[in-house]
């Protein structure tokens, strides 16, 4: 067996390893953000479990760090009250990204980890089988459920060679995006393995595993080794250590070798992280704006990679360089052993450890500026600003765009050898708390922002409405709804945030959804690829959105969909397609015996053409009855009912 399959059947609750079966697995940890958070404990307290069932869980505040008003500040308070009151660890505003934070104090290999945020494979890096999910997944694994989802086909990645001089792991995982595209993951784990992986440590691993998420994988995944116990050692964990591989000759669905010594440094272009090309293509164009963070590039190592090309120069004076350190302990380290104070002499601008503008949040760049980031999403509207360009690069690309003000190759930097790594780290976890061993005096308070969950009616039997929206490939769930200050701290209010569905994309959608209440969306390609955010099915949902038709789906938005009791629906061909216009009327029947019999065909007709196309939906039993139900929340209500 590989790696992924060893992991998968050793949690393994239902289902069998063969790839594509629904398959559930018994989740070790989860861990939550402020950003989907909220919704996920809200959805915990309806389930009415006493105390969290897995062995741990983490709730962090690194999204919505802004508190341009009281409402950040009330979510991060409830999420406080909730995590001691039902026992879960609270890592506080400051402490830094979740992802980041959970490698450096939680993550251990061997183990399953759910979390509501896609990029929660991160972890991976550490041999950790990690999963991004919708809220409420999450909260029914926190009250103890297994986690559903189908068996991966696992892609094995050779790596053979060494990094050279001024190339990154970012440099690979890029590759693997420019080679295979953002739908290049859909339906696979990745392992990687071979001589290469003994040369990076695990942040570089992490940062691949990150963007995994990216090509739209399940997860990925490396093994955990020497480089692992080195980690561990540097985080004080050493116990949490166990040696994991594949077994000897494991079988791969399919296998792709790369040889690290021939990589070249490389950028992706605008507006996707799949639009990549070799930097020295695109050497030249000036830039305004530099951002180096993030839960992908924002690691002790990283931070101190720049820091080390900055000493004593200067950033060019057209360029606004911001970093943001992935954690707290990477602030403390970097500010005791004097690289914080090099960064600042050079120019840059130092952020609190958190996702800032990764997420929007702040550091808008101006008007037709260019951005180099060292962060792992581009896609339109993402900066906070619709007409920025975007370029996504590592760490040191991104040190010397700032300091030349050009995208600039980092192998022309003369950067010193690489910094020395402590053996130890001086550990500090104030910033995480505990929870009481006893949660049940915790009063919970909730700020006025913080509104009840919207639920829907179990399925109807016929559905009729409009295509409100024709989209094409790959639209993201930022294109569905959009993060930025203005919009994520409404995330725990769907009335109000709903009223941002499709902003950038559509500037009338929300009059015509409204007048029409309600109707079906259209969509291409990958719809609903990146961020987990469950808002993305939630919102349509609360507005008469009853299904979705497009050519192929996420994985995580896929299930929130159905979580959220829409039907998602797969084209047969780009014919049935071209079919359907914007504005055309829609109707399926019969859907409770379709559901009930177990159909795999939904026949829809266009009233308005006059033609009957056939949609696909490949569910498991248990998802048609959420389906039937009205979505997961109802349907775990009426299993608990019914004993
Ligand atoms: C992202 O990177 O898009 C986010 C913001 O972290 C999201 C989660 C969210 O929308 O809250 C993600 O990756 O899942
Ligand atoms: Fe935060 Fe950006 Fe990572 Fe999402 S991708 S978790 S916004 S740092």
């Amino acid at each position: 067996m590989n790696l992924i399959q060893k992991i998968i059947k050793s949690h393994l609750s239902s289902g069998s390893l063969q790839a594509g079966n629904d398959i559930a697995i018994r989740i070790d940890q989860t861990l939550t953000q402020d950003a989907t958070g909220t919704l996920s404990y809200l959805q915990f307290e309806a389930i009415g479990a006493d105390r969290v069932k897995v062995d741990l869980a983490v709730s962090y505040i690194d999204h919505n760090m802004m508190q341009g008003d009281f409402r950040n500040a009330d979510d991060h308070i409830y999420l406080q009250d909730v995590a001691a009151k039902y026992g879960i660890h609270f890592s506080r505003p400051g402490n830094g990204i979740c992802h980041q934070v959970h490698l450096e104090r939680f993550a251990i290999p061997g183990l399953t980890l759910l979390g509501t945020d896609s990029h929660t494979p991160t972890c991976g890096g550490m041999g950790t089988l990690s999963l991004g999910a919708g809220g409420l997944d999450v909260a029914i694994a926190m009250a103890g459920s297994p986690y559903y989802f189908k068996m991966p086909k696992v892609r094995g990645i050779c790596l053979q060679g060494k990094l050279s001089h001024g190339v990154s792991a970012k440099d690979i995982i890029m590759k693997l995006l420019g080679d295979l595209s953002v739908k290049g993951g859909i339906g696979w784990a990745f392992e990687y393995y071979g001589p290469g992986v003994a040369t990076l440590d695990v942040p570089q691993r992490a940062t691949i595993t990150n963007m995994g998420a990216e090509l739209g994988a399940t997860t990925s995944i490396f093994p955990s080794d020497e480089q692992t116990l080195a980690y561990l050692v540097q985080q004080d964990r050493e116990s949490d250590f166990q040696e994991l591989s594949a077994d000897p000759n494991p079988s791969y669905d399919d296998v792709l070798t790369l040889n690290l010594s021939e990589l070249e440094p490389l950028i992706a272009r605008p507006d996707s992280p799949d639009n990549v090309c070799p930097i020295t293509e695109v050497s030249g164009t000036p830039v305004n704006q530099v951002a180096i963070g993030s839960c992908t590039n924002s690691s002790f190592g990283d931070l101190m990679t720049v820091a080390s090309a900055l000493r004593g120069k200067t950033i060019h004076p057209n360029v606004n360089l911001v970093v943001s350190p992935g954690s707290k302990q990477v602030l403390q380290l970097i500010a005791a052993n004097g690289a914080l104070a090099d960064m600042i002499a050079a120019g840059a601008r130092i952020l609190e450890s958190a996702c800032g503008p990764c997420a929007g949040m702040g550091q808008i760049p101006s008007s037709g500026a260019v951005s180099v980031r060292s962060f792992n999403r581009n896609f339109p509207g993402r900066s906070g600003g619709l007409d920025n360009h975007v370029y996504l690069a590592s760490p040191i690309a991104c040190a010397a765009a700032a300091l030349t003000g050009y995208v600039s190759d980092p192998r022309n930097l003369n950067i010193p050898a690489d910094p020395k790594n402590p053996k130890r780290f001086n550990v500090n976890t104030n910033g995480i708390i505990p929870p009481p061993k006893d949660g049940q005096g915790v009063q919970i308070r909730r700020g006025p922002n913080i509104q009840p969950v919207p639920i829907k009616d179990p399925m109807a039997q016929r559905i009729e409405g409009e295509v409100l929206i024709k989209l094409g490939d790959d639209i993201s769930t930022d294109h569905i709804l959009p993060a930025g200050p203005t919009i994520l701290p409404l995330r725990s209010n769907v009335p109000a945030i709903r009223e941002y569905l499709f902003k950038y994309v559509d500037a009338d959608f929300m009059n015509r959804i409204k007048k029409k209440q309600g109707g079906i969306i259209v969509g291409g390609h990958n719809y609903g690829q990146g961020s987990s955010r469950e808002h993305a099915a939630l919102c349509p949902m609360s507005l008469g959105v009853t299904a979705v038709i497009a050519k192929s789906f996420s994985r995580i938005h896929f299930g929130n969909l159905i979580n959220y009791g829409i039907l998602p629906l797969t084209l047969r061909s780009e014919n049935d397609y071209n079919a359907m216009q914007q504005g055309d009327i829609l109707e399926l029947d019969n859907i409770i015996e379709l559901l009930e019999s177990g159909s795999h065909s939904f026949p829809v007709q266009n009233q308005t053409s006059e033609t009957t196309i056939i949609t696909t939906l490949e569910i498991s039993s248990r998802e048609r009855e959420i389906l039937l139900a009205g979505g997961l929340l109802t349907y775990v209500g009426e299993n608990s009912r019914n004993g």
